[in-house]
């Protein structure tokens, strides 16, 4: 059986490689993405990748997974510091989540260090730059395969 596993990127992630690439890395979103499909072919996990710099949005497209997806992965941006309203919708569907951040967010300013979104998720993977995406997707086949939520 394949798995339908949903990738959400937030805000001002769409502008990676650009700048700060000592923090985030040279890879642009589309690198990240195109090692994430790669890493996902021939394997029973489909991929839909998604970028949005709107709070409303990614609210949106996590209320509509349940039912179409298996699991979300998601690095929320800036919102994973300030944003209810993506806890809440996390919270509401039952779906297996991973948190991903591309720099360790506990080694940044104390703002950082605080996620909204960690407690809605299975796991969080943080500091690994885009490879940190691959080992989501393997921990999520886990979870997906096995339907058990660690
Ligand atoms: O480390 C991560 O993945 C973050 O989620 C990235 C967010 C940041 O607000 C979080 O604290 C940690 C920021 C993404 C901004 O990406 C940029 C890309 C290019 C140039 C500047 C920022």
């Amino acid at each position: 059986m394949s798995s339908k596993v949903l990738i959400l990127n937030g805000p001002n992630l769409n502008m990676l490689g650009t700048r700060e690439v000592e923090i985030y890395g040279k890879d642009t979103l589309a690198d990240i993405e195109a090692k994430v499909r790669a890493r996902a072919d021939g394997t029973a996990m489909e991929i839909d990748f998604r970028q949005s710099n709107s709070e409303a949005e990614l609210v949106d497209w996590i209320q509509q997974a349940q039912g179409i997806f298996d699991g979300i992965i998601i690095n929320a941006g800036a919102y994973t510091h300030t944003s209810i309203a993506i806890l809440d919708a996390l919270n509401m569907v039952d779906l297996p989540i991973i948190e991903v951040h591309l720099s360790n967010i506990f080694r940044r300013e104390s703002f950082r260090k605080e996620s909204y979104i960690a407690d809605a998720a299975n796991g969080l993977i943080t500091g690994f730059g885009g490879t940190g995406y691959l080992l989501a997707l393997e921990a999520m086949s886990e979870l997906t395969d096995t339907g058990t939520q660690i």
